[in-house]
């Protein structure tokens, strides 16, 4: 078991994620972000961020996600929270609700923007306050809010997490294969005079094509070669290598079925190191004592609510045209 979570750990540690780890609400769609938020206007809340978080993280962010989520006053209510979560893969009611009651402090059935903004704070930053992010951790894990957690609880969550750190990571790769697709296009439309002329027409060819002749055709034309017609699949399937690289025993097995794995085998570790008196539950005062001897899995586990974000990233785009610009922002 040793050798698997010493993997596990550094397996996601290793995979950094490519914008910084402050987190604000808003959702992430694994297609045609740009398309929500182009003309979206900035909320009060919003604009208050700005003078909270640094610039550099304002800059990679897309504050306009937080406006689809809150109110004009920057509240945001469990449904919203829940469809935000939803976005995010994260289904499971109970995980979405102890969230939300997490950072819901003052318990009045809604999320302030001072409290999202503390709530991130405890655990999204390096400078995070111990005590808060503790408590923070712990009362999320603590899906009923009994004051303890049980097994079932922290796996539930960790499940939930590493759930959510998949799907921005798929969520990057597919911004990055965009913009690859994007850079690829304005250099080959250089070289190749073609009749289609802009992006969306050729992205269409080699990402939603038709049929294989189509295929054929459109990849004959531009040089491009079955084998990278579709970078969002061999993404994946590099990403499901990585994976059973370092887990051999799950080798062969879905994505949904590693995560369900993994979730289990570290929230039984965590138990087990963490429940001193071995009563099947960790209470805060165990929590406190685990997390202060700062192992590896408690770094672990704090790790991954630090990556946690709720927010899609702004997509840096130059539009090629305005027919192009158009489309995307309907
Ligand atoms: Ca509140
Ligand atoms: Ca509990
Ligand atoms: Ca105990």
């Amino acid at each position: 078991m040793r050798t698997a979570l010493t993997a596990l750990r550094t397996f996601f540690r290793s995979r950094r994620l490519a914008r910084p780890a402050l987190a604000l609400v808003g959702g992430v769609s694994l297609v045609g972000i740009a398309k929500n938020t182009c003309q979206a206007e900035m909320k009060p809340a919003a604009v208050e961020m700005k003078n909270v978080f640094p610039s550099e993280v304002m800059e990679k962010q897309n504050l306009h996600n937080l406006m689809k989520y809150s109110d004009k006053k920057g509240n945001i209510s469990l449904e919203f929270f829940t469809m935000a979560m939803n976005e995010l893969g994260v289904h499971n009611s109970e995980v979405v609700q102890s969230f939300f009651r997490t950072l819901d402090t003052d318990g009045n059935g809604s999320v302030s923007f001072e409290e999202f903004v503390a709530g991130i704070a405890a655990i999204g930053s390096d400078t995070a306050e111990p005590l808060s992010r503790l408590k923070f951790v712990f009362d999320s894990c603590d899906l009923d809010g009994n004051g303890v957690i049980q097994k079932e609880e922290l796996r539930k969550m960790i499940h939930a997490l590493l759930v959510t750190r998949e799907n921005l990571w798929m969520y990057e790769r597919r911004s990055e294969i965009d913009r690859d697709l994007e850079k690829e296009f304005q250099q080959r439309s250089l070289a190749i005079d073609l009749e289609m002329n802009t992006f969306d027409e050729w992205h269409k060819a080699v990402l939603i094509r038709q049929n294989d002749e189509e295929e054929e055709e459109y990849g004959a034309n531009l040089g491009v070669t079955a084998a990278d017609t579709d970078p969002l699949d061999k993404a994946r399937s590099e990403r499901m290598q990585q994976i059973y690289a370092s887990f051999p025993h799950l080798k062969g097995k879905p994505l949904n079925v590693c995560l369900a794995s993994l979730a289990e085998l570290f929230s039984s570790h965590i138990l087990s190191e963490a429940d001193l008196n071995k009563d099947t539950v960790i209470t805060f005062d165990e929590f406190a004592k685990w997390a202060d001897k700062g192992t590896k899995d408690a770094e672990f586990l704090f790790s991954l609510y630090k990556d946690f974000q709720i927010v899609e990233p702004q997509i840096e785009r130059t539009y090629i045209t305005d027919e192009y610009d158009t489309l995307w922002c309907l």
